[in-house]
């Protein structure tokens, strides 16, 4: 390969790489809310218990079960539900290790249950949320709505 066509394709990559990076950033932008949630409390408060509790309920939420009523409330639109799925986003490479909710729930839901393990270190675990736009016009000129909702805690 000559000098100039791998420079060429170094700078088309780069470009590339660039472009969608602008349309990721652009789309979060847009289309992404964060809502970071810190779960503190005593020690054996139940910390671990509930942030467990939540992603389940919030999982089956997702599934269309009617785990959180409050909140399907917020979401009906009359006809159905605006929320169009729940799932855990993978552990990404962070400082803060990741809250292992598999583990936990397996404890919890185990044919001989047990509660988690105490707890002395940051954990942090995020999940996404697809929700329909109330808005007409929005729903078809920007489509769906996110939430990442990062929830950390001991
Ligand atoms: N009955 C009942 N007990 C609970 C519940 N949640 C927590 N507990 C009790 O509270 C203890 C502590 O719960 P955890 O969720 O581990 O509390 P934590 O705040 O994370 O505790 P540390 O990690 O040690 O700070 C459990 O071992 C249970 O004995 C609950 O929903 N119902
Ligand atoms: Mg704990």
């Amino acid at each position: 390969m000559g000098r100039t066509t791998a420079t060429m394709q170094f700078l088309r990559k780069g470009t590339e790489a660039a472009f969608h990076s602008a349309k990721d950033r652009i789309d979060r932008t847009l289309n992404e809310n964060v809502v970071r949630l810190a779960v503190t409390g005593l020690s054996r408060a139940g910390k671990t218990v509930f942030i467990t509790s939540l992603i389940q309920n919030l999982l089956a939420l997702g599934d269309g079960h009617n785990s959180l009523p409050a909140l399907s409330e917020e979401l009906w639109n009359g006809t159905g539900s605006r929320l169009l799925s729940v799932g855990i986003i993978p552990p990404r490479d962070t400082v803060t290790p990741w809250f292992d909710y598999p583990s936990k729930v397996a404890r919890l839901a185990a044919e001989l249950p047990g509660w988690p393990a105490p707890t002395d270190d940051l954990s942090e675990i995020s999940l996404l949320l697809h929700i329909e736009r109330k808005d007409a016009f929005r729903r078809t000129t920007l489509g769906e709505r996110r939430v990442r909702l990062d929830i950390v805690g001991v």
